[in-house]
């Protein structure tokens, strides 16, 4: 319910409130409490204010569209800063402020920017309700938009404040759309004091503070300071027929294909499988008891990206957005559905834009903005895990690093030791995409999927993945995919999407120590005859490109990590260098 009253005695929580409400001056203050009256009364308020439209109740149940600022469609990577003390500690990949200088500059954005505005006060945890691995977060946000959302992708309100109780310890996210001025427009990080200040933009990964911001930039130095890991990664589970689970988690770049791997439907060759999903985008990970790599997903929704998802590629999505969802930035179809580039079937007639504007084909722009998105909650997923909600998390026997490469990185890959699967995960480059505001389609070292996720120096972020092995008596394997590689003609070498069962079916063989590999100087990859590809539609010659290893290729992709590593100055562990030259030694060899 919508009550002025403060739902909780903590003294710190009710003083930083107060203290923020006196910076930004909004006329009302906002306590949820994250029921389900509440969101309803909350999404009638978003659409009276004209930040929903209301979707046709038949075909999309309880789901509305958003439109957001036309220069705010995306995560701003040059305005998302780590402050921590030092510049050294947020280190080179990453932009930094003083603290202070921060905490000013942001002050000063934030003073009245919530004048005739509502300061909504969303507690949330990151994690399931009862697990050690969860934190617990306040977000003070002047988007209705956003704190809808955070009710979507977290457990949030009193389930939050149960947890905090009268005294303890919760991030401090403060984030104002303000005038929503790229000029303006700041993401600011502050792991030594927990709290994140987010101005000027009310899109996903910038304003929905749980997720990037609190889940990995923040939680990653707490991980590498309690020895565990907060990784961008998906959490999939897989039974075969046999009755084996098992669970692999996996890092891809932002719309490299996490959610879709997360959702896998395998082809009818493998209809014995059952897949299921644990998590779509975040995977915190911690030694078990029992030696092994534990993960949870922290989050309750998923935020996908909406092109390209269709019954075909990813019919479990369709199934999960097929009502009680938000969409942004899609497409409006005349009947009052949505639409975004590569659903099923024929161009719907009179489209309405993400922008808002009439569309046809012929207008030569894109219907629906790529980095379009869906927001649902996972309990939608026909899919679901029955362990996504486990406060113990899912133990992995796999971890699969991933990029987006037209050449050069094989289907895939599986590295000699634990050390060597370090080295490729942080030598990994992808091809950029619409995630992020910037050029599309440019390859950059995307080290473990978490260039722009990391809240520390990313040398001192290898050195804890290489001192995660000593802590694991029970490691899993790492490996590494690419469902992106082009043969001459500019097509996928590889279909993708349901096929890549094929690709994990031979990763949990691997894992479990039984498929067959070739030892190549960069690593174990499968022969064709390894994989099952029986019924597999695919043009003769392509797998066995997709599979090749091209030794002068990989001297030239070798070389240039040459430069990345050195980029990342005298925290790079040396080993990884050395892991450099001694592949190169190995192909020059071979
Ligand atoms: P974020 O939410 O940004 O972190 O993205 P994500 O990693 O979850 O990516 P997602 O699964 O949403 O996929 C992004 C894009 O990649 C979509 O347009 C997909 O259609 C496409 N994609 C996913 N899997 C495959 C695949 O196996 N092959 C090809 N060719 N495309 C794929
Ligand atoms: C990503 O970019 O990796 C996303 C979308 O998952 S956002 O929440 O905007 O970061
Ligand atoms: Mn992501």
């Amino acid at each position: 319910m919508l009550t002025q009253e403060r739902p909780t005695t903590h003294r710190g929580l009710l003083q930083w409130v107060d203290e923020m409400a006196r910076m930004c001056k909004p006329d009302r203050i906002v306590w949820c409490d994250g029921s389900a009256e509440e969101a309803k009364l909350l999404t009638q308020q978003a659409v009276a204010d004209g930040v929903f439209e209301t979707l046709n109740p038949e075909k999309r149940p309880d789901s509305y569209l958003h439109r957001s600022n036309p220069n705010d469609v995306a995560r701003v990577e040059e305005l998302t800063v780590i402050c921590s003390p030092t510049k050294e500690e947020a280190g080179p990949t990453n932009n930094w402020m003083a603290p202070d200088e921060a905490y000013r500059k942001l002050g000063a954005i934030f003073d009245g920017s919530m004048k005739g505005r509502t300061m909504y006060v969303v507690p949330y945890i990151m994690g399931p309700a009862g697990s050690p691995f969860t934190k617990v977060g306040i977000e003070l946000t002047d988007s209705i938009y956003v704190a809808l959302s955070m009710g979507k992708m977290s457990r949030m309100g009193k389930v939050a404040l149960d947890r905090l109780g009268a005294g303890g310890d919760f991030n401090k996210g403060l984030h104002s759309v303000a005038d929503c001025d790229p000029k303006r427009r700041w993401i600011c990080h502050f792991p030594q004091d927990n709290t994140i200040w987010s101005v000027g933009s009310g899109y996903g990964g910038n304003a929905l503070l749980g997720k990037k911001c609190l889940a990995l930039r923040i939680a990653s130095t707490y991980a590498r300071r309690e020895g565990w890991l907060a990784e961008h990664m998906m959490i999939l589970e897989a039974t075969s027929p046999e009755g084996e689970r098992r669970y692999v988690a996996a890092a891809f770049p932002s719309a490299c294909g996490k959610t879709n791997f997360a959702m896998l439907v395998p082809p009818p060759l493998f209809s014995g499988w059952k897949l299921r999903t644990v998590g779509d985008d975040i995977a915190w990970m911690r030694v078990g008891e029992d030696g092994r790599l534990w993960a949870v997903n922290p989050e309750f929704g998923y935020f996908g990206v909406a092109p390209g998802t269709n019954m075909k590629t990813n019919p479990n999505a369709m199934r999960t957005v097929a009502s009680n969802s938000f969409f942004t930035n899609v497409a409006l179809t005349a009947d009052g559905d949505v639409w975004w580039e590569g659903m099923d079937g024929p161009i719907p007639e009179d489209l309405i834009d993400w922008k808002g504007n009439p569309w046809t084909p012929a207008s030569g722009e894109k219907a629906a903005h790529p980095n379009s998105r869906f927001t649902t909650p996972m309990s939608n997923n026909p899919v679901l895990s029955a362990f996504a909600d486990d406060p113990r998390g899912v133990p992995i026997d796999a971890i699969i690093f991933g990029g987006r490469r037209a050449t050069t990185v094989p289907l895939v890959l599986q590295s000699f030791d634990w050390k060597h699967g370090v080295y490729l995960g942080s030598t990994m480059g992808s091809e950029t995409t619409a995630a992020a505001a910037g050029q599309v389609g440019v390859v950059r070292r995307d080290p473990m999927a978490m260039l722009p996720f990391l809240g520390y120096d990313m040398g001192s972020y290898f050195q804890h993945w290489l001192d995660m092995e000593a802590r694991i008596p029970r490691p899993p394997k790492i490996f590494m995919v690419n469902w992106f590689r082009k043969g001459a003609d500019g097509r996928f070498l590889w279909p993708g999407f349901s096929e890549n069962m094929r690709v994990l079916k031979w990763i949990l063989d691997r894992s479990a120590g039984k498929a067959g590999a070739n030892e190549t100087p960069i690593g174990y990859t499968p022969r064709e005859s390894d994989l099952d590809l029986r019924e597999l539609d695919a043009r003769k010659g392509d797998v066995a490109e997709a599979l090749s290893i091209d030794l002068p290729a990989w001297t030239r992709e070798l070389e240039t990590q040459a430069d990345w590593y050195r980029s990342l100055g005298g925290t790079l562990p040396a080993s990884l260098e050395s892991r450099r030259q001694s592949l190169l030694e190995h192909i020059s060899r071979s």
